[in-house]
Order: C-alpha cells, then structure tokens, then sequence
C-alpha cells in the first residue's frame, strides 16, 4: 500500500534535561492510564463514548511542556489529552467531561469526553466539527495582536465594568491542532493563507496517524505529504518530526516556537505519529488495516520507545520507571473514583448559558425613548441610520472591529486621500476606517467561513467583532461556523466562553431580476438556531435602537438588512440619540386594532404601510415587530411612518 512521506526527524541529538524527560514520560504515561481506564469505565457503561490520544502523547506532552499554559492560547482537538495534562488540566477534570458531571470545566456535563477546554489554562472550547477551530485560532491571534498594539482597550475595560477580561502578552502565540485528515477541509486553507499573509503567531500542529477513521492519508491530499504541500507559503516556518519521539518533537516544537514568538509567523508542524486504539472506541481497525500494518505502528508506540530510552541511558532504572508507573496507575484510579461521585447537572440547568449570564438585551435596561429631534433634523435613511450607529459605538467602545468584503474605505491607505472610498457595497460602513483606521475597520478575503470563524476567535479575546457578510445569499460557506461554533460556544463551554459578534448581513430582494442569488431571504433557518439573536428591523428608527443594544450585548446576533429599506424615504427617521437602545424580542404597535393582529419586521412592514389604505383589510387592527424584536411604542416627537 501507499505509504505516508518518510518522516525527517529535525535532530538526531536528544536535548531535553533528564528529569524533564522523566517528567514527559509521566505526564505520556498518565494519559494514556486515563485513556485506558475510560475504556473500562465504557466497558462497564458508565460512560458511553471513548476516542484516545493514544500514539499521540509524545508531540502533545512536549506542545504542552513548551507552551506557557494561560499566557499562549490552545485550540487542541480530542486527541490532545497529553497536551491538556501537560499545560495544567488534571486527570479528574478529564474524567468529570468522561462521566458528563456539571463540574467537568470543560462542559459541565455537556460535550462529549475528550473535548477539552479550559479557560485558567487558555483552552478554547472544542466542538466535534473536524478542522471549525483553525480559523478561530486565527482570530485569536489576530486579536492578540490588536490587543498589544491597543493598550486603550484593557483601560477602557477598566473604567467599564465588563463581564469579559482581556490579556496580552508581546510575544504569545495560538497552537491550534488537528489530524491530517481535517486538513482537507476548506477552512485549514483558508486559516493557513490568513496567518501566513497576517504573519501572525500561529503554530498549526498536525498530528499525522495516517487515517480519518478508515481513509488513508493519500486520499486526502495530493502526494499524500501535507508538509511538501505547504512549503511554499510565505512566511510558513514548516517543520516535520516523528511525533513518536520526544526529542524529535522538541526540535520542530522548539524551532516553530522560536519563528513564532519573535514574529515571524505561522509555524506548521508535521508530526508522524500512530493510531493503537482504532479511531475510537466504535471503531475496529482490523476492518480495514492488515496486522502487518499494526505491528509496524506497534513497533513505534511513543512510550514503548521512551521507556526503552530512560532505562537504556540510565535516566532511571527499571524498577523506578515500574514504580512511576504503578504511581500513575493510583492517581487515575483515585480520579475515576473520583469523578464516580461527582454530580450530573440538574435537567433544570439546561437553559443556562444558551444566552450571557450579564447582560440580558431583552431587559427594561435596554428600553429608553428616542431623542427629541431638531425640528430641521434631517431624517435618516435606514443605511445613514446604521452607520451612524456604527460611528457612535466604535467612538465609544474601542473593542469594536469591522472587517468583511469591501467594508473598508480603501485598503492601500496610500491612496486614501485622493478616493472618495468604498465602505460596503451598499456604503453602509463608508468613513469608518477614515474616522477609525485601518486597524479597526478592514477588508477580509473573499471568505465568509473565514469571516466569522475569524470573529469567533476575536470575540473570545474580549473584543467585540462586527463582521459583514456582504449578501446573505453568499453566508451558506460560513454556515458551520454559525450553526456548530457561534451559537454553541457559550452553551458548550458551560459559560467559560463566550463568542458576542454581531454579524451584519444585507438581505433580501430589491431589484427586478434579482433572483435567484440576490434576493434570498432564509432569516427563519437562523432562527431555529438555539444561542443566536436574529434581528431584522423596519425603520431606520429601529435599525438604530436594536442595533447599539446588540453591539452593547454579550450574545451572538445576527443583524439582517434588508436592502429594500436602505434608502427608502418611507422608513427614514430622525436620530433617536447616542444612548437610544431597543430590548430584543418586544413588538411595537405601529398601528392599534381590535380584531386581528399582524405581526411582522424587515421589508414586509414597508410594504404593508406603504399600501395600506389599499387594503381591503383596512380596519382590521393590526402590529408589527422585528423578528424577535421590535421597539416598543414611543411618544418621540416626529416618529416616522405612523
Ligand atoms: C466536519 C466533520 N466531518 C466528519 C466528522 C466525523 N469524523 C470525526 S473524526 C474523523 C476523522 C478525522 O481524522 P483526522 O483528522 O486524521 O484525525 P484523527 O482522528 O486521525 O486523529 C471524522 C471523519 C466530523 N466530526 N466533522
Ligand atoms: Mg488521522
């Protein structure tokens, strides 16, 4: 059969301390004791899923030894348990997700075992989706990067008490790791062109077993040599090691580490490493890999090997790595015992965490009256009315980030005096990056999984993203993102983490011939989306009220516009005020009745206003809300379209 690219290990020479390398083998041999005894623990059904780090623990323990646990940030996928006890995680924690207890600090209960995270230590929340984490791990470092260039942030969190924290260092990086067969998703390619035209400090570490479950590596990428593939991105430090071999691992962790944190760039780090226990516990590799195969990977099991190494050089003898092992073999069982006892969270404990603790954007703290305007104020378009927003709140909260296709005024800045700028196909961010700059307000690839999984991983940095996705007919390549990470990750991670982005997204039909791709209106799939706010107002009015209270919130929202109402005059209004805000999910009665009600938002409210007294249904009573949202009835002096 095809075999895997031959590995070349970066040094012959180990350099690695020898209590270290004790260290080591203890932290590869605990985790593969805990590996074992979760598949007892599913033996005996007390736990129902089981997926090793077996094979993998030599890279991943010497990841974990060389990162800086709660100074780098770490988005490790589940075979990184090694990885996860080296940076600090205990084996009880890693037993309390196994048995889904509600004080595993990964989940409290809800994700399934090996999914780590954990937030004293800088481990993002992990989700199953294969390959969701690199572009987050992306943003992360993009945000990092804001953060040590915009000290103004973490004082402004100082005078506003905010329920999320920010931290910096000049020098962190983001390890975000996988198996190579994940690295055939999209996104991989995507998070890898991002961090190497950034430059940012990423260290993508991709753990090489030479199988997706039962495909073999040379159906995922062409000349089956992921590395050889990469070589030629700028600014890509590639290194290759046998994963198996801690010495070999230490040099191109090492090495990648090095390019990384004096800001060099991403790092990709190729580590051939072997798969013992099938792809998981529901898995039989003998279905599919001949027992020569398996005898070979068996010849190379990293603790094998790294036993034979501690006794051969005398770093200790045979009887004190027994009594190591026998040492690890209590630990775990006192864990098990342990997590045996811990507590299942309550069914009534189901709804916490699908929405922010903090901040609750349908509260009466969210409910104020519009200004009064100047009699000569001039009405604004919905499209003035957001902007407007945008303008104010990014004065006011230098958290704010915009990015997406075409939001910038005029990437090469050289060139920013003699344009008029672009700001958004339909200018609704036009000015912003001349008033912000071109830290705040960017131009994203033409990538929308990239747009929001790169938001995703800004947001948990305590900033506060403001993407667009320029048509909602074009948002389907960022659906997983959306669906499996944005509005999952405060629930799944028990409230660790969070993801508030407010995602801008222009919808709906406007022009004659505009379909089929430019007039597409799927707002009601997003609402079946438990942890996301939708919203999609009527009047430039409302647009400015729910608006500043989602970019004042701490949920996901996803802000539709319809491009009918951008300019239209039917729905201008006058500024309602820098502070005015609207709580979501409340109706406002545009006009009373007694029999029916109507209850409606975006484009279909205009339509009904404008042709109303056509309507043979003219005195049925009638309202209108903004989905899941509205304003509620004001008194303001000039309020528009009633
Ligand atoms: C997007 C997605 N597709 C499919 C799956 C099912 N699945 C889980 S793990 C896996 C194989 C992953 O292989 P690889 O990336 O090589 O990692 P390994 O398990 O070998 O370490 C698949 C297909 C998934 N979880 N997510
Ligand atoms: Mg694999």
């Amino acid at each position: 059969m095809p075999k895997a690219a031959p590995v070349t290990s970066v040094v012959d020479q180990p350099g690695i301390a020898p209590e270290r390398v004790l260290e080591l083998y203890r932290v590869m041999q605990l985790s593969r004791r805990l590996d074992d005894r979760e598949l007892v623990l599913k033996r005996q059904q007390k736990i129902y899923f089981q997926i090793s780090g077996a094979g993998h623990e030599a890279i991943t323990a010497v990841a974990g030894d060389l990162l800086r646990p709660g100074y780098d940030w770490v988005y490790p996928y589940y075979r990184d348990r090694a990885l996860c006890l080296r940076l600090g995680v205990t084996p009880t924690e890693m037993l309390l997700e196994a048995v889904g207890s509600s004080d595993d600090p990964a989940s409290g209960g809800r994700q399934m075992p090996s999914h780590w995270g954990h937030a004293k230590y800088n481990i993002v929340s992990s989700s199953s989706p294969t390959g969701t984490q690199y572009l987050q791990a992306v943003g992360c470092a993009e945000a990092g990067r804001y953060l040590n260039r915009h000290a103004n942030v973490a004082e402004w969190l100082e005078k506003n008490p905010h329920p999320q924290t920010v931290s910096r260092h000049a020098d962190e990086v983001v390890l975000v790791s996988s198996g190579e067969g994940a690295t055939s998703e999209g996104e991989f390619w995507e998070a890898l062109n991002g961090a190497c035209r950034e430059k940012l400090p990423v260290i993508f570490l991709i753990e090489d077993n030479g199988y997706a479950i039962s495909v073999p590596c040379e159906v995922q990428g062409a000349g089956v040599s992921l590395s050889r593939l990469v070589e030629n991105f700028p600014n890509l430090s590639v290194l290759r090691c046998d994963g198996c071999d801690i010495f070999s691992s230490h040099e191109a962790m090492s090495q990648a580490l090095k390019h990384c944190r004096s800001g060099n760039g991403p790092a990709l780090v190729h580590a051939q490493v072997v798969r013992p226990y099938s792809h998981s516990q529901s898995d039989d590799e003998r279905s599919y890999r001949p027992e020569s195969e398996r005898a070979e990977d068996a010849a190379r099991d990293p603790i094998l090997r790294l036993r034979k190494h501690i006794v051969e050089n005398k770093l200790a003898t045979a009887k004190a790595v027994e009594a190591l092992d026998a040492e690890v073999e209590a630990e775990v069982v006192a864990a098990a015992d342990a997590a045996l006892a811990a507590p299942i969270p309550g069914p009534e404990t189901i709804y916490n965490f699908v929405y922010s603790p903090d901040v609750d954007p349908a509260s009466d703290r969210f409910a104020s009256q519009p200004a009064t305007a100047a009699d000569d104020a001039k009405p604004l378009t919905m499209v003035d009315a957001i902007n407007t927003v945008l303008h104010e709140e990014m004065e006011r909260d230098p958290r704010i980030l915009i990015f997406g296709e075409d939001v910038a005024d005029c990437t090469r800045e050289a060139n920013l005096g003699q344009v008029k700028g672009k700001g958004g196909v339909f200018t609704v961010t036009k000015g912003l990056q001349r008033a912000f700059g071109a830290d705040r307000v960017y131009n994203s690839p033409l990538a929308e999984a990239s747009i929001v999984g790169r938001a995703i991983g800004i947001a948990t940095r305590g900033l506060k993203p403001v993407p667009e996705v320029q048509f909602f007919d074009y948002i389907w390549p960022a659906m997983m993102q959306i669906r499996d990470e944005l509005s999952t990750m405060r629930w799944r991670s028990n409230g660790a983490f969070a993801s508030p982005v407010v995602l801008r997204v222009a919808i709906g039909g406007y022009l004659t011939g505009g379909a089929i791709y430019h007039s597409q209106c799927g707002e009601s799939i997003f609402t079946h989306m438990p942890g996301l706010r939708v919203l999609m107002p009527s009047t430039a009015v409302d647009a400015c009220g729910l608006l500043r209270t989602a970019l004042r919130s701490e949920d996901p929202v996803l802000f539709l516009e319809h491009k009918r109402l951008y300019r239209e005059p039917f729905n201008r209004g006058p500024h309602p005020g820098r502070d005015f805000c609207i709580p979501f999910g409340k109706a406002r009665v545009a006009r009373p009745g007694t029999d029916l009600t109507v209850v409606t938002y975006g484009a279909v409210y205009s339509a009904r206003s404008r042709r109303r007294r056509s309507w043979r249904m003219n005195k049925a009573p009638t309202s209108r809300c903004s989905i899941c949202a509205a304003s509620p009835p004001t008194t303001g002096k000039r309020w528009p379209n009633r």
